[in-house]
């Protein structure tokens, strides 16, 4: 069966209707812990799951992430998914602040640049906040200068307002950026009054992860050296420690325990469509590095008032962020619409709607992973039971694939038609 699984004309009054009953304000576990705090949200280039509690040759790959996950006030979600379009880091920026699905055709931040958005940074600013991005590269790269204007940030601090004085590959270094962001947190912290955003986007751990000798410090294993692996988990330690750091200058700072701060990865690392990654990382796991580890990165959330400490295994991705955090921020979304849904209060099923490295129309949910054939056949998709790899038969799932679909089309409906414009 071919399907048409085209854009859609027009959003109904009953679409709508949900959308905006899915999108309403409903208190529950945690709810307002972090009103009137700062935020401070991370996105760390190429961190994936695997690597958190992971031992190498009996080192600690990042330690850091895991005293912050094991701290008292830290959730952890450990089945949190990527979500991407074309534009890769950049769209999983747009769908972490909007809870919409990224475009397919171009990179949000390029195609639908001057639309209107009512994502995380302007919901804060409604609510007394002031909201900056912070990035050590180019301004201009994947449009961000631009894009950024309608996602509700007031400033950018990239590249040129950095000193340079330590780059790898891309640019400035995880360390560099998080030490002299410090003077630009100072600045915003109790600037006009108001509580802050920070948006802080990290670099280092860039494909392909190579880091300079001195920077090198794990031992690997002979077999990984200079294999894409070896060198993934010496940068991501490397960005670990940048992290560790930047957590004591916040203490120090006297920022820490009156901000929320929250770390995830904006993708993966090693792609498992490489046959012969997928065999390094599966023999090196021991357990088979598919789609759904490949696409799994990890979500960090600390409050300082929450005396609880909790891992969060309900399956979601990127497409929930906004909804939960708002949640937590305990403000509303008055004006938009979200797709996703409170990861701490949701009690539905969930999914998890992939559509790079996977056709639109293939799902995850914490049962199965149905992967969409390449040829669009749907009989010839591939659908597994997620905990015993089992086969099962694509057909008894066609309603969830429909489902799926018809989701994708609404949120890209509001983007063509620039819906929250009108
Ligand atoms: C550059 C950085 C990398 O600004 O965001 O983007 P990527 O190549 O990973 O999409």
């Amino acid at each position: 069966m071919k399907e048409d699984i085209t854009n859609i004309e027009t959003l109904t009054i009953t679409d709508i209707a949900e959308l905006k009953k899915r999108s309403e304000f409903v208190e529950g576990k945690y709810t307002g812990l972090g009103k009137g705090k700062n935020l401070i949200v991370i996105q760390v280039e190429s961190l994936q799951n695997f690597v958190i509690d992971h031992f190498h040759e009996g080192q600690e790959v990042t330690p850091n992430l895991n005293r912050l996950i094991r701290e008292e006030g830290s959730l952890y979600f450990n089945n949190y998914y990527q979500q991407l379009g074309r534009g890769n880091t950049s769209d999983a920026e747009f769908v972490t602040h909007n809870s919409l699905y990224p475009s397919m055709e171009e990179p949000t931040y390029t195609q639908y640049v001057d639309n209107t958005f009512y994502g995380l940074p302007w919901i804060l600013r409604d609510n007394g906040y002031i909201a900056w991005a912070f990035h050590g590269y180019k301004k201009d790269f994947w449009n961000r200068d631009k894009a950024y204007l309608n996602q509700g940030f007031q400033r950018f601090v990239s590249e040129e307002d950095y000193d340079l004085t330590e780059t790898i590959g891309f640019g400035l270094t995880d360390v560099e950026f998080f030490k002299q962001s410090m003077g630009y947190l100072k600045e915003l912290d109790g600037l006009d009054d108001k509580p802050f955003y920070a948006f802080m986007i990290t670099l280092t751990s860039h494909n392909p992860f190579k880091m300079p000798e001195k920077y090198k410090y794990l031992n690997i294993k002979a077999e990984y050296e200079d294999t894409l692996l070896g060198n993934y988990l010496q940068a991501i330690h490397y960005t670990d420690k940048a992290i560790g750091q930047f957590i004591e200058d916040l203490k120090r700072e006297g920022l820490y325990d009156n901000s929320i701060l929250v770390i995830y990865g904006d993708h993966f690392a090693i792609n498992s469509l490489n046959k012969d990654d997928q065999k390094l990382m599966t023999d090196y796991l021991g357990y088979p590095y598919d789609l759904d580890e490949m696409l799994k990165i990890p979500l960090i959330i600390h409050i300082p008032s929450l005396e609880a400490n909790e891992t969060i295994t309900r399956i979601g991705s990127a497409l929930d962020f906004l909804p939960t955090m708002l949640n937590i921020m305990g403000y509303k979304n008055e004006k938009g619409l979200m797709f996703g849904v409170d990861l701490i209060n949701y009690e539905g099923e969930n999914f998890v709607a992939p559509q790079t490295y996977a056709l639109k129309g293939s799902i995850i949910t914490d049962e199965i992973l149905l992967e969409m054939s390449r040829d669009g056949i749907f009989e010839n998709s591939r659908v597994y039971n997620i905990k015993t790899r089992e086969l099962l038969n694509p057909l008894d799932f066609i309603e969830k694939h429909k489902m799926v679909i018809e989701e994708i089309n609404k949120s890209e409906y509001i983007l063509k038609a620039d819906f929250f414009a009108q």
